[in-house]
């Protein structure tokens, strides 16, 4: 049995995705990131980087069990877990754990630092906003472009790199207006393709079920908010 330490958040829906499509047996515990969960002493225990997802594989490839944190690492352990979802072909092996990095290193923390100065900074920054729209968008360039040489971003199948990018390109028109898809038909397409697959939607209603247990943003205590976005009492100033 795996444990997901879960919250409603694109690193956490990958997890979701990967677990549903192998089919393994796992249970979810949500931890509150706006009611500071995510710094407590038992949680960084488990990531001392005080980060979700985490996961615990009771019957991990060691014999006992294996704490694992880091999205990517964590998809590429269940992938090598399972035999499933990261091709064994040298050539498409590399292709799918480079655009899996691609994800990790690129489009989710420059997305992530979009998504803070668009919604949570305390006054409007344009240049943030100008400098995270121009850098997101030369990844999505970059993925629209695999897209073309291939259905997917590994290569012939269906892969954790898509798994890992799916939940950061879903929301887009959300954030960036209705139109960015006409900027990136391809990748528009390739949404639509993921979610219509059945273990989508599976990952999609119990990522959904966490949503319900944790705090959203806009209810958390002014003293979390700053806790978890490192500002006002938290703010650390350079020497
Ligand atoms: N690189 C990490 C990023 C994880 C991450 O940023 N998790 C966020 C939720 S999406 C979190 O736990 N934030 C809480 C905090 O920073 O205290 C991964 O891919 O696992």
């Amino acid at each position: 049995m795996i444990t997901l330490y879960a919250a409603d958040s694109p690193n956490v829906v990958k997890i979701h995705l990967a677990l549903e499509e192998m089919g393994l047996a796992y249970r979810t515990v949500p931890i509150d990131v706006m009611a500071g969960e995510t710094f407590a002493p038992d949680f960084l225990r488990i990531n001392p980087n005080g980060k979700v997802p985490v996961i615990v594989d009771e019957t991990g490839s060691t014999g006992g069990p294996v704490t694992i944190f880091e999205s990517g690492a964590i998809l590429i352990y269940l992938a090598e877990k399972t035999g499933m979802f990261l091709p064994t072909d040298a050539v498409e092996r590399y292709q799918t754990l480079q655009w899996l990095m691609v994800q990790m290193s690129g489009l989710g923390p420059i997305l992530g630092q979009f998504v803070h100065f668009r919604l949570f900074a305390p006054v409007p920054d344009d240049y943030a906003l100008s400098r995270y729209t121009t850098l997101t968008r030369r990844v999505l360039d970059a993925l629209e472009t695999r897209l073309g040489d291939a259905p997917w971003l590994g290569g012939s199948d269906y892969s954790i790199a898509d798994m890992a990018t799916f939940p950061w390109i879903r929301p887009l028109a959300r954030l960036f207006g209705p139109e960015i898809d006409d900027d990136y038909p391809r990748l528009t397409q390739w949404v639509e393709r993921i979610g219509a697959r059945p273990a989508t939607a599976r990952a999609l209603d119990a990522v959904e079920a966490v949503g319900r247990l944790t705090t959203p943003p806009g209810e958390a205590s002014p003293e979390n908010r700053d806790k978890v976005f490192g500002r006002g009492a938290y703010a650390r100033t350079p020497a």
